[in-house]
């Protein structure tokens, strides 16, 4: 099944010799570009005066959005982000300006001397305020099955509410980076933090008015990126490339990590509103939704979001009646951006909530009717939009989990244990997970390799993807190396670059491996038809060692190097219907989390968490384990700690890390019990494999629904705590003081 083979650059990362942008070695000639940004969320610009600032010593040049020799533009999807300010700034810690010194002091100073007169328009920081003034970014979105309303009326009991998810910051340990390096005539290379080389090459080359042909970007390796750096390590890549064009000199922007806070968008919160209908034994019979996010003050991906979290509004849960609608609205805040789950986290939060709540009304444990209403095998099995769950796995993961976690056991002692506690509460709760594997923008599912082999046997694979920490170049060697028959250690696999594979997706979707696996294994297929077909030719005996048969090959001129390419077959989707077939299977997990708070603090610790995840067969346990530990505790920060705010103007508050709480050691489960499914081959992909990079994430919200439980338990059970995501400390305090009936004295 799987392979030991460790992430490609273990040893690197703590030696410290893996290079990243900030190691690279320049010539002497290198700048520092510095990015000068609004501090109004919404003003008219009257002046910039960069006179004064020019004068500064080491100063080689400023640049406002009249120097953009090509289109000032860096939106990725919809054309409606300026890559530099004009005549209006939309945010605070938009760019407006751009300095190459010789220096980070000499940048700061002359930043200092710039002079820009304002005139402060009124600002939209809310999505409540972005409602009331009909500020949409896109049309509304729909996705139904049946009439909603008359199935409301008819059950026999209905719950309605609101849910609110946070903003998330990606906090990847390697700020935005990038470093443009100017070649002959004006061609330009950039050597970039980014998910998405072949879209940061489209920018620079649309904001330097180049051909795609004259522009070159190459990835070595992302210090984490999590969704951050699909779109928005373009933005650093063009103000990079603008820089270096001007100066014909290479130039590095850095960002510091306050500035990279403030600057960048972050996961999209969401308001959003639900009505529920169920019967007596807990089966839901109608569901009605809402979804509201906010989009910041440009489209990015918002669209490709809110579709996702639509498409994830049912979870794992068949739903006979549904109306899922989903709106995406515009403020006053840096444009809203992929994060890990890519919306699934946000629609799945408010019916994991909504179920909760039904649980309490019908007085029967969650689990049971999280159960209850999975979809099954030849009965109620078509999402809605209308895509058959083929494989469903839920069964297979509910029974092993329960079992494994000891959950009806525990459930029993938790009970005790609030009987006979008055301060400490303990909770308990299990969390499916559905994740839909594609992108749902049909076109880029598709993937390119150029694999080239030496005459010594030795290959170097060049794919699409970019190496963010997940380990997609450790999997691509090692399905290089099986496909081929050799030893890891014959296979190197290179930097991400355009001009070697061209017009690729973003590493993205959890789809990378998937993808850019395939793609590898097709180009391998082409070398290994001319290698047999030559052994056929020549009667090379069938035992000859690889590089021997390489060394014979070009010999007898046959080429040994190769492209490949990959399209996932059978995904289509309607956006105006909302109906189709969107993705090429679904990954499963599921988990069971258990907390204590303290009722006096609203302190909570959590105290064990198993997880059991469906990743077919492992190409690398180690790297999906890696996956799944921290895309779980990336979705336990996203429900508990990580709380962003902005002030009354619109400036960012938690903007540093002694305001923003990310997890750390001491958040982990005391107890964390990891397993992957076993023996559940995935046919139709690479080497029968799943996607593992975002599934874990929304099994975070398990921790979240335990607090729920923790706190429910306080009031005896009786009624339901009101707890957005995150849950705070404070929340959780608030919450407990707002139970009407606290649990009597002993
Ligand atoms: N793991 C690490 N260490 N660093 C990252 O930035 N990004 C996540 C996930 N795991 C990320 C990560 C996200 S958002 C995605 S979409 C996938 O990795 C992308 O990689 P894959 O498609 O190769 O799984
Ligand atoms: C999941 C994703 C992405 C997605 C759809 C998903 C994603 C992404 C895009 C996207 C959509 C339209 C574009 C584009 C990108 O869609 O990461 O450039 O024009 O970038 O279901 O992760
Ligand atoms: Mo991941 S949010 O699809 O980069």
């Amino acid at each position: 099944m799987s392979k030991p083979l460790s992430h490609d650059s273990a040893t690197g990362h703590v030696t410290g010799e893996s290079i990243y942008i900030n190691d690279m070695p320049v010539n002497g000639q290198l700048l520092t570009g510095r990015v000068v940004t609004s501090c109004h969320a919404h003003a008219r610009i009257i002046r910039i005066d960069i006179s004064e600032a020019l004068k500064t010593a080491g100063v080689h040049t400023i640049l406002t959005a009249r120097d953009i020799p090509g289109e000032n533009q860096m939106g990725p999807v919809i054309h409606d982000e300026l890559c530099l300010a004009e005549t209006e700034t939309t945010f605070i810690g938009q760019a407006i300006a751009l300095i190459a010194a010789e220096s980070e002091e000499a940048a700061i100073i002359a930043e200092k001397l710039i002079r820009i007169e304002y005139e402060p328009l009124e600002s939209i920081l809310s999505i409540e305020s972005a409602m009331a003034a009909n500020n949409i970014i896109a049309p509304v979105r729909r996705i139904t099955r049946g009439e909603v309303e008359p199935a409301l009326r008819k059950a026999p009991h209905r719950l309605s509410g609101e849910m609110r998810t946070g903003a998330q910051e990606h906090w990847y340990l390697e700020t935005q980076t990038a470093l443009a390096i100017p070649g002959e005539g004006r061609e330009m290379k950039v050597f970039a933090s980014s998910q998405n080389p072949a879209e940061t090459l489209a920018i620079v080359a649309e904001v330097l008015g180049l051909q795609k042909n004259e522009v070159e970007v190459e990835v070595k390796r992302i210090g984490g990126a999590f969704g951050g750096k699909e779109t928005q390590g373009n933005h650093v890549a063009a103000w990079a490339a603008l820089l270096a064009d001007a100066t014909r000199r290479p130039v590095k922007i850095h960002l510091f990590r306050d500035d990279d806070q403030v600057m960048t968008g972050k996961r999209h919160r969401f308001l959003s509103k639900y009505e529920i209908g169920f019967d007596d034994q807990g089966m839901i019979l109608a569901y009605k939704v809402e979804l509201n996010s906010d989009a910041g003050s440009a489209t990015d991906l918002s669209r490709a979001i809110l579709e996702r979290s639509m498409l994830h509004a049912e979870n794992c849960y068949y739903l006979p009646v549904v109306s899922i609608t989903g709106q995406a609205w515009k403020t006053n805040l840096p444009s809203n951006t992929a994060f890990r789950g890519f919306g699934g986290p946000q629609g799945m939060a408010v019916i994991e909530n909504a179920i909760d709540r039904i649980a309490r009304f019908v007085k029967k444990d969650a689990a049971s009717i999280r159960f209850l209403n999975f979809y099954r095998h030849e009965e109620n099995n078509v999402t809605p939009y209308g895509q058959k769950i083929g494989n469903n796995r839920l069964f297979l993961l509910y029974e092993r989990l329960m079992n494994s976690s000891e959950y009806l056991g525990r459930r029993a002692l938790v009970d005790e244990f609030n009987a006979t506690n008055e301060f400490y509460k303990k909770g308990l709760a299990l969390m499916p997970v559905k994740f839909g594997i594609s992108f749902t923008t049909a076109f880029l599912n598709q993937a390119g390799a150029l694999v080239n082999v030496y005459t010594d046997g030795t290959v170097l694979v060049n794919h699409g993807g970019t190496e963010m920490g997940q380990g997609l170049h450790t999997k691509i060697k090692q399905v290089a190396a099986s496909e081929l028959g050799i030893s890891p250690d014959r296979v190197r696999v290179n930097a991400t670059n355009t001009s070697k594979v061209p017009n690729t997706s973003p590493t993205a979707a959890s789809s990378g491996s998937d993808l850019n696996g395939m793609a590898v294994k097709n180009a391998i297929d082409t070398i290994k038809s001319r290698l047999a077909e030559l052994a056929r030719k020549e009667d090379i005996p069938a035992d000859t060692p690889f590089e021997e048969l390489c060394r014979l090959a070009h010999l007898n001129r046959v080429s040994l190097s190769a492209t490949g390419f990959y399209k996932t077959p059978g995904i289509y989707f309607d956006r105006e219907t909302g109906q189709g077939n969107p993705f090429h299977y679904f990954a499963y997990g599921m988990a069971v989390s258990e907390v204590m708070i303290d009722t006096l603090t609203g302190s909570h610790s959590l105290l064990r968490s198993d997880i059991l995840q469906d990743v077919g067969d492992s190409i690398n346990a180690s790297l999906d384990r890696g996956q799944v530990e921290g895309g779980f505790i990336q979705g336990v920060g996203w429900c508990t700690t990580e709380e962003i705010k902005w002030d009354s103007r619109g400036n960012l508050l938690t903007h540093s890390p002694d305001t923003y709480k990310i997890p750390t050691i001491n958040d982990i489960p005391a107890d964390f019990r990891i397993e992957l499914l076993p023996n559940v081959p995935n046919d139709g992909t690479i080497r029968r494999s799943k996607a593992v990079g975002e599934p874990p994430f929304m099994l975070g919200i398990s921790v979240w629904l335990a607090i729920k439980d923790a706190i429910s338990a306080a009031g005896n059970h009786l009624s339901e705590p009101a707890l957005k995501i995150p849950a705070t400390h404070e929340d959780i305090l608030l919450a407990v003081n707002s139970l009407p009936l606290k649990q009597p004295l002993l």
